[in-house]
């Protein structure tokens, strides 16, 4: 358009990435092509989950042609040899599988942890690998029916000097993190990333493109911030500091206080853009149905509690310790978790404490 200024020098993840490593002399240019192959993962699932939902556009207004050839192209694509659509690969199906495939192609990944399997996935064929990667490659998928954003989690670990290359060399405290971040594909894709004792950036993908761009350098969570996110549907199982604190939101006793917004997605991805966005308060807390609270540690909550530490917010688990220090028990243990703006959470401690 007439008198519109484009910008000529924009900065790509790919190029963000290369100038990461030119900062360290020692960098062996692995870890960059780690993060070429998340990048890629990140646009195929972006790209599928997309393509879905035309698919559930096309079922609603019952266009059985149209929706026949394709489900065919995106099952014939994954891998299937099914032709009717019947038994339609799930999303989270094809995340999962798209996610394996990138890790394992880049040929610098020695084990991978993902929500969707049970067992450790070790990649024999890379002996020598030196990171292991944690991966919820589409949370929130129980959200992707009616259209709601979903995204994917990682984290990054650089295995130990002789490490033997079994599950439990991941049984690690977040702090031996050297990556994390998360997706959030919604009306447009999200890509929050942050590196060990770094910043957070988020990056936008551009379809004309196909690139992530930074679109949001420095993320910094506002200090404090009156929204609260958590499934009050558990209320009846939280422990007393827990409906204390949550009381104290609602029903605010100083004179003239105002009670916090509620906002609940029930998509983490999302609940902890918009936190890391606006601040205020995201938690999941353990209670008396599940003592362990329900998000996992080594692909939800540790991630995540980087993102928002270094984002200079704080991230607890339901006995008030440090996220990041909490190391997991078995690859799919989980966490209580409250993570968000550093007021919001220290009042968190701070009721907790009263009732030690
Ligand atoms: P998922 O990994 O199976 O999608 O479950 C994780 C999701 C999170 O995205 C979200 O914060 C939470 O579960 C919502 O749980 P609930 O429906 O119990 O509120
Ligand atoms: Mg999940």
């Amino acid at each position: 358009a007439v008198g519109e200024a484009i910008n000529t020098d924009i900065i790509t993840l790919t190029r963000f990435l290369t100038e990461e490593q030119t900062k360290h002399k020692e960098a062996t240019g692995d870890f960059t092509l780690l993060c070429h192959a998340l990048q890629f993962a990140f646009k195929s699932i972006s790209y599928y989950i997309r393509r879905a939902t035309l698919i559930n556009v096309c079922q609603t207004s019952q266009i059985i042609r149209v929706k026949r050839l394709t489900v065919f192209q995106l099952t014939g694509l994954a891998g299937s040899s099914n032709t009717t659509g019947d038994d339609q690969k799930k999303l989270d199906v094809i995340g999962n599988d798209l996610f394996i495939s990138a890790m394992r192609s880049c040929g610098r990944v020695r084990l991978l942890v993902s929500e969707e399997e049970e067992e450790c996935i070790i990649f024999d064929e890379f002996p020598t690998a030196r990171y292991a990667v944690a991966c919820d490659p589409i949370d929130g998928s129980s959200n992707l029916d009616a259209g709601v954003s979903v995204g994917t989690i990682f984290s990054v670990y650089k295995l130990e000097e002789g490490a033997k290359g079994t599950k439990e060399d991941l049984l690690l405290p977040g702090t031996e993190m050297v990556a994390s971040g998360f997706t959030m594909y919604g009306a447009s894709a999200q890509l929050v990333i942050t590196m060990k004792g770094g910043s957070v950036n988020g990056f936008t993908l551009d379809n004309n493109f196909g690139e992530f761009i930074l679109t949001h350098p420095n993320m910094r969570i506002p200090k404090k911030r009156a929204i609260y996110s958590v499934n009050e549907g558990n209320s009846l199982y939280w422990e007393e500091p827990v409906k204390e604190y949550i009381n104290g939101l609602k029903f605010p006793t100083e004179e003239g206080g105002k009670p916090y917004s509620a906002r609940y997605i029930g998509s983490m991805v999302a609940d902890a853009y918009r936190t890391l966005l606006y601040g205020g308060i995201f938690a999941y807390p353990a209670d008396k149905k599940s003592p362990k609270g329900k998000l996992r540690i080594l692909y939800e909550c540790a991630p995540m509690a980087m993102v928002f530490e270094n984002a200079g917010g704080l991230a607890v688990n339901s006995k008030m310790e440090r996220m990041m220090e909490v190391v997991p028990e078995h690859i799919h243990d989980r966490s209580g978790i409250f993570l968000g703006s550093e007021q919001e959470v220290q009042r968190v401690i701070d009721v907790h404490k009263k009732h030690q």
